[in-house]
């Protein structure tokens, strides 16, 4: 072996010796020309030197930009986060008023949940979005386990159907929420878009919507927006869901629901819920994945749930015992404080009627915002029409402004939001809504 020509490793380890002898004698950085990948404490060069810079977030990183601005004028409405109209974050008072029952509690514990999360918490919360008297649920065809709030459960949705789908193509809306193609990337699906929205009526492109769909091969996986699709704030009517359910059911396609936003859209949780209803009541298989961000306002709690309804209560317990092995080695089980708050609202009748009422409240205020918005741009002449602020549904507003526009409103205005044009209506107040009207009307009268 020994042929007297030192071999690469034998020279990077008496380089190594030379330089701590040199280090210790001299101790004079200088004389340290430690190899890139040495990594030993005093070496010049990182052993991440060719890392490169990643691009922000498209949605979290417009508060990052926010954050840096100086400006008193700043208004950030960047990501979907509700604030009241004093531009305040909101912890609803039934949620502190849950959170006050769990800490005066001194038999809770903080042991470890079980894999697939607290029990009641994914009872209730399939109760929550496919209805108190589901079939489903009686007959004990769903599995529900709780994830890192809707992200976390889609993520886990999508990597079981990438081991255990005969499918791995999901199709998702164009466009759609940005963060959608990387977490079924990266769960092993291959993401593929179906068209959804027409910018010239900023309305559903149905028509493209029925061919897309019409020509996916069978038994492909469907993202769906469940309600108050992110970012265009368009949603299929009654009628047209009911189509979009013959045309996926004829062709064996898997819909996947997201429902980032119930209760949001209209208000009504029960309204918001109508289209996963309407898959479930057909007797088929879905999936759904659930957030309380917004509506409980437990954005940083990261509560969610995902539920899968199959045709049996074998072939639903055998799926459970699969997304076990899904979740062990991602992040081994679940955290228990923002699901304790969850089910203590839910299980309780006047807790939960409180939630709804303070629900409602955010949401009503949104929708008025939208009205304010509205008629700023009327009462100063802005050149379009911008009756899609009032006809969109949900936290956001797909405004048409193009990325110039934006661009140039917050440099201009220390207006954030994102580059498609998109803003947040839960970020608005009557305070602030003449500072964005008057941005907007500069931005299409001087920015083409
Ligand atoms: N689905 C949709 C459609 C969605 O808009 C969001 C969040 C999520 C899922 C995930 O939310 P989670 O916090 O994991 O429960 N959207 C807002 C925040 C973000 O981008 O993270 C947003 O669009 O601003």
């Amino acid at each position: 072996m020994h042929s007297g020509v030192a071999s690469p490793a034998d020279r990077r380890l008496s380089a190594l010796i030379r330089h701590l002898e040199g280090a210790s004698n001299a101790m004079d950085s200088d004389t340290i020309t430690a190899s890139p990948t040495s990594g030993f404490p005093g070496a010049r060069n990182s052993v991440f030197e060719h890392v490169v810079r990643a691009p922000e977030d498209p949605i979290l990183g417009v508060t990052v930009a926010y954050n840096k601005d100086s400006s008193p004028l700043k208004l950030n409405l960047g990501v979907g986060a509700y604030r009241t109209e004093e531009g305040k974050p909101l912890v609803l008072n039934v949620v502190r008023r849950a959170e006050q029952m769990l800490l005066n509690d001194s038999s809770r514990v903080k042991e470890y949940l079980p894999i697939v999360g607290l029990a009641d918490f994914n009872k209730l919360s399939a109760k929550l979005i496919l209805g108190a008297d589901s079939p489903a649920i009686q007959e004990n065809r769903v599995t529900t386990v709780q994830c890192l709030s809707g992200t976390g459960s889609l993520r886990v949705g999508g990597e079981f159907l990438a081991r255990h789908y005969h499918q791995r193509t999901i199709y998702i809306p164009l466009p759609t929420w940005g963060n959608h193609p990387k977490v079924f990337t990266i769960a092993g699906l291959s993401v593929k878009t179906y068209r959804y929205y027409d910018p010239v009526t900023r309305g559903l492109n149905f028509q493209g919507l029925l061919e897309d769909l019409g020509s996916a091969p069978s038994g492909a996986i469907v993202l769906l927006h469940a309600c108050a699709h992110n970012p265009t704030g368009v949603d299929p009517t009654p009628q047209q869901w009911e189509q979009i359910r013959q045309l996926i059911r004829s062709k064996a396609l898997l819909p996947f629901f997201d429902s980032a936003y119930q209760g949001f859209a209209s208000g009504n949780l029960d309204a918001d819920a109508h289209s996963v209803r309407l898959f479930v009541a057909d007797g088929g298989e879905c999936f759904v994945a659930q957030s309380y961000a917004k509506n409980m306002g437990l954005y940083g709690e990261r509560v969610g749930a995902l539920s899968i309804v199959c045709k049996s209560a074998d072939v639903a317990s055998r799926v459970e015992s699969q997304l076990k092995l899904v979740i062990r080695p991602m992040y081994s089980n679940p955290p228990i404080h923002g699901a304790s708050i969850v089910a203590t609202i839910l299980k309780d009748r006047n807790m939960f009627q409180e939630w709804t009422i303070e629900l409602k409240a955010m949401a009503d205020r949104i929708i008025n915002m939208r009205q304010q918005l509205f008629d700023a741009l009327r009462s100063r002449g802005t050149p379009g029409d911008w009756s899609h602020i009032i006809k969109q549904i949900g936290m956001f507003t797909f405004t048409g402004l193009n990325s110039e526009q934006v661009a140039f409103i917050t440099k201009e205005y220390h207006i954030y939001m994102t580059s498609d044009g998109r803003i947040s209506m839960a970020g608005l107040s009557s305070r602030t809504v003449p500072h964005l009207a008057d941005a907007i009307h500069a931005a299409v009268t001087r920015v083409v």
